[in-house]
C-alpha cells in the first residue's frame, strides 16, 4: 500500500518503506548520532529518549530512520499507532482537514468534527446509560478534568488511586501517578487530596488473594483513611500501563465499582493507554462488564495526534458550569478528523479482532520462552498489550537490568521495544494492530534470540 509518507520518501530519493525490517547500519547508525548530538545541546536534558534512532517516515508496524534502517515498531509511540503509522483513513482525513482549515477553537466558532468525534465515544465507551463527552489535548489533561468534573457533581474533594498507577505529569496527575522516579522526583508540592490504596498485583501478593479480597483491602483502607462521603472519585487503569502492564486478578474491578456506586463515588476508569481496541475490546472495562461513570481516553483515539478526552454519565458531565471546562486547542479538528479516521480503521478492519488474536500469538510465544528462561516471572496481558516480568530466577526479585539489556539487543536488532513497571523490569509490547503476523512473530524470534544471548552467561539453558 502506498502512503503519503511513501511518496514523500520517494520524492526525497529515499526507498518507499515495506513492510519488513531492514538494517543497513548499526542502530543508531551515523546520521541519527549527529541529531543525537544536536539534541543534546538543543533540547532539555529532562526530555529523555529511549531508543535515539530519528525516524524520517513510518507506515503500518514498521519505523524508517534516518540511515535508512527499518525497526519493526512494538511500541506504537507508547500505545498510540494502533491503526497503523500513517493509517490511509487518518492521513486521508488529516490532509482533507489541514486543506480547509486548520483551527478556530471550538469555544469560539465550533464545527462538525469535534461533535461526531464525541457522538462516536458516546456511542462506543462501556454502559447503554445516556453519555456526553468533552476532548483535550492531553491523556493528563483528560485526567485533570474528569477529577474536576467528579468534584463539580459531588461537591466532594478528596481523590483516590493505586499503587503503580500512572495518570500523567501535570501537577495533579504527579500526585496521582505512584512512581517518584522520574516522573515526580524534586517537583513537588503535590496537589492535596489524593490518597493511594493498594492494587491487586497477582505476581507479587505475598500470599494468594482473590479480587474481590484485594478490592476489599483498597476499600478498607479507604474506608478508615479517607471515608466514602469524602470521596469524589477512585481514578483506576483496568490495566495498568506504566507500572506494569499490571492485570488486577478478576473480580477485583467490579468490586471496586460496586462499592463507588454504593457510595456516590464516581469511578474513573483511565483507559488512556487500555482505550480504542487495544486489549481486544473497545475498552478494557468491558472484560468485567463494568460501566464507569467516567472514562479517560487519549493515545490511541487518533492515530497518532494529540487529543484526548472524558466521556461519562450525562448528569455527570453536565455538573461543571458553562464554560467551565474547555481550552484552546481541546478537540482541535484535525485531531478530530483524525480520530474519527482511526475510530473507522478500527471497525472496518476489524482491528478488535486482531488484536486478541496478535494477543494470542505472543502469549503463547512468550509462555514457551518463560519455559526456557527463568529470568521470565510472568508473562500477563490482554489482547495487544503483553508484557513479560523479568526477575531472578526462582524469586519475584525484579532484574531491571536485564529487561534494560534485552530492550538495548533488541534495539540494536530493530526492534523498537519499550521496559515499564515500578521497579523497571516489565518488558512490554505493543504492536500497531494492523501488523502482520509475519512481522509479530520476526520480532518474537530477535526478542528471544536478545534472551538466549543475555541468559546464555547467566545460566544454562536446555
Ligand atoms: N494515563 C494510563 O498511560 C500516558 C506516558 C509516557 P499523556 N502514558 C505514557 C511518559 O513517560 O510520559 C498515560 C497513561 C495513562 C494517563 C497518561 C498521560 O497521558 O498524553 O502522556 O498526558
Amino acid at each position: 500500500m502506498t502512503s503519503v509518507a511513501d511518496n514523500q520518501l520517494e520524492a526525497d530519493g529515499l526507498p518507499p518503506i515495506t513492510q519488513q525490517r531492514r538494517l543497513v547500519t548499526e542502530v543508531p547508525g551515523p546520521r541519527s548520532r549527529q541529531l543525537a548530538a544536536r539534541k543534546s545541546a538543543a533540547v532539555a536534558r529532562g526530555v529523555g529518549t529511549m531508543l535515539p534512532a530519528y525516524v524520517v517516515a513510518a507506515s503500518g508496524g514498521i519505523l524508517l530512520d534516518a540511515d535508512g534502517n527499518q525497526l519493526i515498531d512494538f511500541g506504537s509511540g507508547i500505545a498510540v499507532t494502533s491503526v497503523g503509522h500513517a493509517a490511509p483513513r487518518v492521513v486521508a482525513g488529516v490532509s482533507d482537514q489541514v486543506q480547509a482549515f486548520t483551527h478556530t477553537c471550538f469555544m469560539v466558532t465550533p464545527y462538525e468534527g469535534y461533535v461526531a468525534v464525541c457522538e462516536e465515544l458516546n456511542r462506543l465507551t462501556p454502559g447503554s446509560h445516556e453519555k456526553k463527552s468533552a476532548l483535550f489535548n492531553s491523556g493528563a489533561e483528560a485526567v485533570e478534568n474528569a477529577v474536576k468534573i467528579a468534584r463539580a457533581f459531588t461537591g466532594r474533594s478528596a481523590v483516590a488511586v493505586f499503587d503503580h498507577g500512572y495518570h500523567g505529569r501535570t501537577n495533579l496527575t504527579m500526585a496521582l501517578t505512584a512512581k517518584a522516579m522520574p516522573y515526580k522526583h524534586g517537583f513537588g508540592p503535590f496537589a492535596p487530596e489524593v490518597y493511594r490504596a493498594p492494587m491487586s498485583y497477582p505476581f507479587r501478593e505475598p500470599a494468594p488473594i482473590d479480587g474481590a479480597q484485594a478490592a476489599h483491602r483498597a476499600i478498607d483502607i479507604l474506608e478508615k483513611q479517607v471515608g466514602a462521603s469524602m470521596l469524589a472519585a477512585v481514578v483506576i487503569e483496568p490495566i495498568q500501563g506504566e507500572g506494569g502492564f499490571v492485570v488486577p486478578a478478576e473480580g477485583f474491578l467490579p468490586t471496586i465499582a460496586r462499592w463507588c456506586r454504593a457510595h456516590g463515588v464516581m469511578l474513573v476508569a483511565d483507559e488512556i493507554q487500555t482505550g480504542f481496541g487495544r486489549t481486544g475490546a473497545w475498552f478494557a472495562c468491558e472484560h468485567e462488564d463494568v460501566a464507569p461513570d467516567l472514562i479517560t481516553t487519549a493515545k490511541g483515539i487518533a492515530g497518532g495526534l494529540p487529543l484526548a478526552a472524558v466521556t461519562g454519565r450525562a448528569d455527570v458531565m453536565d455538573a461543571a458550569h458553562v464554560g467551565g471546562l474547555g481550552g484552546t486547542y481541546g478537540g482541535n479538528p484535525v485531531a478530530c478528523a483524525a480520530a474519527l479516521g482511526a475510530i473507522a480503521t478500527v471497525e472496518e478492519e476489524n482491528l478488535l479482532g486482531r488484536a486478541r488474536h496478535l494477543g494470542s500469538l505472543m502469549l503463547t510465544r512468550l509462555t514457551a520462552m518463560a519455559e526456557r528462561y527463568p529470568s521470565i516471572g510472568d508473562v500477563r496481558g490482554r489482547g495487544a498489550m503483553v508484557a513479560a516480568e523479568l526477575v531472578t530466577p526462582g524469586t519475584i526479585e525484579p532484574d531491571a537490568a536485564l529487561a534494560a539489556a534485552v530492550s538495548a539487543t533488541c534495539h540494536r536488532n530493530g526492534l523498537v521495544t519499550l521496559t515499564c513497571g515500578t521497579y523497571g523490569n516489565v518488558l512490554r509490547f505493543l504492536p500497531s494492530l494492523v501488523m502482520a503476523d509475519d512481522l509479530v512473530v520476526e520480532g518474537l524470534d530477535i526478542l528471544e534470540r536478545a534472551f538466549a544471548e543475555r541468559s546464555s552467561t547467566t545460566h544454562s539453558c536446555p
